[in-house]
């Protein structure tokens, strides 16, 4: 009895050191960079307030339950834990922290690559010539992301990488991301300029089945300023 009774402390006390350096680096969500019916007609405020509101928030929940054990983890920023979650050794934490970090991370930056439509700018002249350079045109490089985009089966995302200074798209499984060294393969790595979430909930409730208009709509909301600005950091 004496000994249950030390074996719940202990069990307690293990659990609040645990849980205290993940208090001081939780994860929370990030509100919208416009309204959530700003990015209409291309995605409808409904979608986008399930989207940030439910799928995002949830992602969040699950990856700071997942780090309440992971105190090292705990403390590293989103984009270093991105890196980091191949060296967990244990599965069942691996893939918590994989599908749900990789949630985090995506959806906080598919917000930030988007804007309402009368802001979304154009590509500067120093991305329009790397894109020139490796797909080029503007054109090509859209048809070739969308193929990307279209042929990534179930859910995933597309992605424009730079990668050892050359402009790459690629495609990722789930949430995965071009971040995840050690998880996705050394081809798929890179530094994000732009992301497209083909997840059915980014676009079933407007879109339905039509995968491909949702694409073709979705470029009219990128936010080329930003993505300008990621090339020049
Ligand atoms: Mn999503």
């Amino acid at each position: 009895m004496k000994l249950g009774v030390a074996s719940a402390v202990l069990a307690t006390t293990a659990r609040s050191i645990a849980q205290s350096p993940a208090t001081s680096a939780i994860h929370s969500l990030p509100a919208l960079p416009y309204a959530a019916s700003d990015l209409a007609p291309h995605i409808d405020v409904e979608t986008m307030n399930i989207h940030h509101g439910k799928h995002h928030a949830a992602y969040i929940a699950k990856l700071n339950e997942a780090l309440a054990t992971q105190s090292d983890l705990a403390k590293l920023s989103l984009d270093a834990l991105q890196g980091q979650i191949h060296s967990i050794n244990d599965p069942a934490t691996q893939a918590a922290l994989r599908n749900n970090g990789g949630g985090h991370w995506n959806h906080s930056f598919f917000w930030s690559i988007m804007t309402p439509a009368k802001d979304a700018g154009k590509p500067s002249e120093k991305l329009a010539a790397a894109i020139n350079e490796a797909f080029g045109s503007i054109e090509k490089f859209q048809a070739a992301f969308a193929e990307a985009a279209m042929k990534r089966f179930g859910s995933g995302w597309a992605w424009l990488i730079i990668q050892n200074g050359k402009l790459k798209i690629t495609s990722t499984p789930n949430q995965d991301n071009p971040m995840m060294k050690g998880i996705v393969s050394d081809a798929e790595l890179g530094k994000p300029l732009l992301g497209l979430d083909v997840w059915e909930h980014a676009y079933y409730l407007h879109y339905q089945n039509r995968r491909a208009d949702y694409i073709t709509a979705w470029w009219n909301v990128v936010n080329w300023n930003a993505v300008n600005a990621l090339l020049s950091t």
